[in-house]
């Protein structure tokens, strides 16, 4: 079985081997949805447990990181839906101090792949700088990512700021992350989702698509 597969050699940080495996269960007519939550996530979960418990170190996640990117790479033409007219553009980023992206990428493919045109401003992002590319790109969303407590607290910056330069009323905020909740997110103006296909939800539920 090809998601067991990809799981496997994720685990084990075999970038060859998840595109191999990637592209068999393309070739044999799954779902690249499936493929991504059912092979790549599932892996990189257990990842993610084994290095909260000491049992995987920063190398050995750092190495699984990209064979997750190497199977999105291949699946990331495999979600687009044709020529659909913009839904809105979004511009996306990893917060300050922040260099987690792969949750971000998965989150920008979905909404790409739904008819956003998106820009994705990468990891490390200061709250200035997502203010002026929501300026520059006349964005209608601006998605944040953070995946550590510390760096949490760039989000309610890049709020406050946006609402300074009057620029808050004109698009919608989403964030997410693993230690995001639906509380912050309220409690900073923002909107809150806990994965990349309820983010595309969220994002036509506010952009009204
Ligand atoms: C991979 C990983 C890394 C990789 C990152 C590689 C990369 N290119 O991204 C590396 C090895 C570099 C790394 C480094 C560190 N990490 Co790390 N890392 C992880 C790990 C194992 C998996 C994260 C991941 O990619 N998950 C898979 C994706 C698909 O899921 P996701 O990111 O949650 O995204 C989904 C949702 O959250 C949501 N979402 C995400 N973003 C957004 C944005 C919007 C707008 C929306 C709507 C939704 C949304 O949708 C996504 C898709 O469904 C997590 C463990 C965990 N449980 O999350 C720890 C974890 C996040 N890391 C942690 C730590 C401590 C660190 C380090 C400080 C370790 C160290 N001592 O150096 C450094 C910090 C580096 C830095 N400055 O950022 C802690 C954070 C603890 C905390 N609460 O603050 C965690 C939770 C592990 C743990 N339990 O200890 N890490």
């Amino acid at each position: 079985m090809e998601l067991t597969r990809i799981a496997e050699a994720l685990k084990a940080g075999k970038v060859n081997d998840v595109k191999m495996y990637t592209e068999q269960a393309i070739n044999n007519g799954l779902e690249p949805k499936v493929i991504i939550s059912d092979g790549l996530m599932a892996g990189m979960n257990v990842v993610g447990e084994k290095f909260k418990n000491g049992e995987l170190f920063v190398p050995e996640v750092l190495i699984a990181s990209k064979a997750m990117n190497a199977g999105m790479e291949i699946l990331k033409p495999l979600l687009k839906e044709g020529d659909v007219t913009s839904k809105g553009k979004a511009v996306f980023a990893t917060v300050k101090g922040d260099l987690h992206d792969i949750g971000k990428k998965l989150v920008c493919m979905m909404m790409e792949s739904s008819g956003y045109e998106v820009v994705d401003l990468g990891v490390d992002a200061s709250p200035d700088k997502i203010i002026a590319a929501v300026k520059e790109h006349n964005a209608d969303i601006v998605g944040m990512s953070a995946m550590l407590t510390t760096t949490m607290l760039s989000m309610k910056k890049t709020v406050d700021g946006l609402k300074e330069n009057g620029l808050y009323d004109n698009v919608k905020v989403m964030i997410g992350g693993a230690p995001v909740t639906v509380n912050y997110a309220e409690e900073i103006g923002a909107n809150y989702s806990p994965d990349s296909t309820e983010a595309v939800e969220l994002a036509n539920s506010l952009m009204g698509n």
